[in-house]
């Protein structure tokens, strides 16, 4: 915690906000011992001898490290069917401080018939004056109609909301492959970033109807209605597209080989085929569903989790560069809840459990613990995977995703030592469990600072809701198209 700086007899050369002294710096490329001097929210100095401040936090034998940046999590999304998400604005971004992390890019989820600007009017309602750290908006597209390609992307996408998910599955959202191309041809035309969602949706549908022809209804049959093979086919449908509309994209949560391979292979062409993997690629395998009971619901996501050999297949993508950022997901479902994995209080077949997991405030320990405390990564990879990259990705770079004079204070200090035991009633979601509970992990953030005010410390929060504010994105230089052509194959 800050310490106040009383002596009041020292003539300040300087008067700085806060001073953090002593500490490691790392970024995405360095790793230097500095004093980092805040003012206004924003990182003014850096060096030795900085002069004096009002406060004071002695990093001695602690990393300080840009604050993580989750660009991909789901807070307070609005559902069907009666579910609703655990998380809101607060309790997300609070969970996400605790966690180290200080910029969160949830969805704004266009409804089929639903306009655009209403489905972003909409979020910001939710997140007005109750998020604790920076948050911006991804869009979903779920109904691109006439009006929605020619006037609502383009506008929207001119005042920040620069990037857009489309999703190949899940009935209440998928688009076809034509109305893929043409959200992926306003994409180019604007500079935006498309995320795809990538699984073949029919061959779900038609693999779920025969398990539950066979009575295969539990929560582990949920992995086996989604293989590699139809995230494989799908993950290439959408390179194709790529190709085809000559646009970047970027493949999100990325499970195991099969899409790995077609990654590679698109990269080896000379494509600019972007790649997220997540926590629970890596640290869960299908047998996770397969818990007595229905507990195996607790890890029903999509993709889903694959088996050792495919973690080592991400393990492999996250050290050489395959893998541009590592999110979350996080979709926040309570287990015991009848708006959750229990929908209207019943244990039901895989097909009506509400996908996903949750996963904001244990995303960084688990890949500092396991990645660079089991040496697979250096810390700057690190840096560069779960803060600098998505901040560069979605044109938030350098205000976020690093320590450099002019960019905001948003830092996570951690303890390199630090041995935790992930337990839930630890952490600060409202969801009722976590996939990692029993986890020993060693490092851990202590403390948490958004634009200079610490926000979390030792685990407590010490901001009100609402500190965080919203941040428009610049159109993502990253994203730009290789060659600047008149249009792939057209
Ligand atoms: N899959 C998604 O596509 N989104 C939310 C969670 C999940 O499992
Ligand atoms: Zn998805
Ligand atoms: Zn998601």
């Amino acid at each position: 915690m800050p310490r106040q700086n009383n002596n009041r007899n020292e003539i300040p050369v300087k008067q700085f906000d806060l001073l953090i002294r002593n500490g490691t710096v790392v970024t995405a490329s360095d790793t230097v011992q500095c004093d980092i001097a805040i003012a206004g929210g924003r990182i003014v100095q850096l060096g030795h001898d900085l002069g004096s401040a009002r406060e004071e936090i002695d990093a001695s034998g602690k990393l300080v490290l840009p604050g993580g940046v989750d660009a991909h999590c789901h807070l307070d999304q609005p559902m069907p069917d009666g579910l609703k998400m655990a998380d809101d604005f607060e309790s997300g971004t609070i969970s996400a401080a605790c966690g180290g992390t200080t910029t969160v890019i949830p969805f704004a989820a266009q409804e089929k018939g639903q306009s655009l600007r209403a489905a972003v009017a909409d979020y910001h309602r939710r997140a007005e004056g109750r998020a604790v750290v920076d948050y911006a908006f991804h869009l979903i597209v779920s109904d691109p109609t006439e009006t929605v390609l020619r006037d609502e992307l383009p506008s929207l996408i001119r005042k920040g909301y620069t990037s857009f998910k489309v999703y190949m599955t899940y009935d209440d959202l998928k688009l076809n492959d034509r109305e893929i191309l043409d959200v992926l041809t306003v994409a180019r035309q604007e500079g935006a970033l498309v995320m795809i969602h990538a699984e073949n949706s029919d061959c779900i549908a038609w693999l779920t109807d025969r398990l539950e022809a066979e009575q295969k209804t539990a929560p582990r049959f949920h992995a086996i209605a989604r293989p590699m093979a139809i995230e494989r086919e799908a993950t290439h449908r959408a390179i194709t597209f790529s190709e085809l509309v000559d646009v970047p994209i970027l493949i999100v949560h990325v499970s195991g080989r099969e899409a790995v391979e077609q990654i590679r292979w698109s990269r080896a062409r000379g494509m600019k085929i972007f790649a997220e993997t997540c926590p629970q690629y890596l640290f869960l395998t299908a047998s996770d569903l397969d818990q007595p009971g229905y507990h195996g619901a607790k890890c029903v996501c999509s993709p889903p989790p694959r088996d050792r050999a495919n973690q080592e297949v991400i393990w492999d993508g996250v050290a050489d560069g395959l893998f541009t950022i590592f999110s979350s997901d996080h979709a926040p479902f309570r287990y015991d809840d009848p708006q959750g994995k229990q929908p209207g209080g019943q244990e039901v077949p895989f097909r009506y459990i509400p996908n996903g997991i949750p996963g904001l405030e244990t995303r960084l320990p688990l890949l500092f613990s396991e990645g660079v405390g089991g040496g697979r990564i250096s810390l700057n990879q690190f840096v560069a995977l779960t803060s600098t990259n998505p901040a560069k990705l979605y044109g938030l770079h350098p205000r976020k995703g690093t320590i450099a004079i002019g960019a905001d204070a948003d830092l996570a200090i951690w303890d390199p030592q630090r041995e935790v035991v992930i337990r839930n009633a630890d952490l600060h979601h409202a969801v009722d469990y976590t996939p990692y509970e029993g986890t020993r992990v060693k490092g851990w953030p202590v403390t948490t600072l958004v634009r200079g005010k610490v926000v979390a410390h030792e685990g407590r929060m010490q901001a009100t809701a609402g500190h965080g504010e919203f941040l428009p994105c610049a159109l993502p230089e990253m994203a730009k198209p290789r060659y600047r052509t008149s249009g792939g194959s057209l």
